[in-house]
């Protein structure tokens, strides 16, 4: 905060401010954008006030100043205090816990300890704390990868992806899982499936793979590597090595037909936002269990995998197995026989469940 000068202590306000100001900070704090906005408005408005502010209608008259806020600035001349600010002082470290965990890569183990060691603030981590690369990426574009992405540019970003993966192999297939397939509005990231007819492991797709990830690079597609393809020898048979995590944005050329700013006048080049995008390899052999896990959601899948147990099959995103032995606790012993793996349907049938449309599967 700034240190008040002489005239803001004569402020008939200015008790009402330092309260508004302790909650600007805590949003700021959660980063809630938004609201420290608007508290940071309503603040530059009290401070040009001459006369004291003590009701709401009086607040709300006031530029910049909403109904919730002109609430609160009359609880505060009526009381002394500010619930709301009382609740956030309260639970300071739930939301710093909850910030936290938002960074890409880090769980509650790792955001409890950060706080055991003081910090509160993604920019207390970011000059402080031991950073993974990961970890600095995600707290650097933190609020790019906290946005949702519209539906409409998860489309784009994925046919940028296919046209350049067909210039590569045209008979790799790449197929967009997760919440869009499920035929969300908007998605978290973009869950690519990659496969090809005929290959039965994963590390066949691998070539491929890295050309794709090289050219998109080159073209200033991708921006970060976050989880890189293993070398070829480790991608064997437990699938370790199939995947790819990172970020993309969209290639201006190709967000002319999306620029939401384009009608503000202005020619500010907004600059595009980052965008989280995984890719999955998978063998034909394996590609319709592959769908059923990618496409999730992960509560339906949690359920489908629970069916599959107590029939004493085995269901994971390679495949559906049989003749699964189990031990105490029902856990596995063997891996059991492979039913069925390419063909999403079948496993449905062979579980007994009737099919489900991808934009059924929401639990
Ligand atoms: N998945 C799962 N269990 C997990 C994580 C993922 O079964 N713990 C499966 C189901 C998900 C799919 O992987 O649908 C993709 O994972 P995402 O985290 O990308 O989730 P969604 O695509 O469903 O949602 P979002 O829009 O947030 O990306
Ligand atoms: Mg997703
Ligand atoms: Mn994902």
């Amino acid at each position: 905060g700034t240190k008040s000068k002489s005239q803001d202590s004569t402020n008939p306000n200015s008790r009402t401010i330092e309260m508004l100001q302790q909650m600007c900070d805590y949003y700021t704090r959660i980063n809630d954008h938004w609201r420290t906005t608007a508290y940071r408005k309503a603040i530059t408005t009290l401070k040009k006030q001459t006369t004291k502010i003590t009701c709401e209608s009086q607040a709300y008259a006031l530029p910049n100043i909403g109904r919730r806020l002109a609430q609160k600035i009359e609880e505060i001349v009526n009381t002394d205090r500010l619930k709301r600010l009382e609740y956030a002082n309260d639970e300071p470290l739930d939301n710093v816990l909850e910030l936290f965990l938002k960074i890409y890569d880090v769980g509650t183990s790792r955001a409890n300890k950060w706080i055991s060691q003081g910090f509160r603030t993604l920019d207390d981590l970011k000059e402080r704390a031991a950073l993974t690369t990961n970890q600095r990426v995600g707290i650097e574009h933190f609020d790019d990868l906290n946005t949702r992405i519209p539906r409409e540019e998860v489309t784009l970003l994925g046919e940028y992806v296919k046209k350049e993966a067909k210039l590569i192999d045209p008979a790799v297939e790449l197929l967009i899982g997760g919440s869009y397939r499920r035929g969300s509005d908007s998605s978290g990231d973009i869950d690519f499936i990659v496969t090809k007819k005929d290959t039965v492991s994963s590390g066949e797709l691998v070539p491929f793979l890295k050309e794709l990830i090289e050219v998109l690079e080159r073209k200033g597609f991708i921006t970060a590597t976050l989880a890189a393809l293993h070398s070829s020898e480790r991608s064997g048979k437990d699938g370790a090595g199939s995947k790819w995590h990172g970020c993309c944005v969209l290639p201006s050329s190709s967000s002319s037909g999306m620029a939401p700013n384009a009608a503000e006048g202005k020619n500010s080049e907004k600059k595009a936002i980052w965008r989280r995008i995984d890719l999955l390899l998978v063998p034909e052999t394996e590609y319709g269990a592959a769908l059923i896990y990618f496409t999730g959601n992960d509560i339906f899948n949690r359920s489908m995998r629970l069916l599959a147990s107590k029939k004493g099959m085995r269901l994971n995103k390679r495949g559906l197995y049989r003749d699964v032995m189990r031990g105490k606790g029902r856990v596995k012993v063997t891996e059991g026989e492979l039913v069925e793996g390419r063909d999403e349907k079948r496993i449905f049938e062979i579980l007994g469940v009737q099919w489900r449309e991808p934009s059924e599967r929401w639990c």
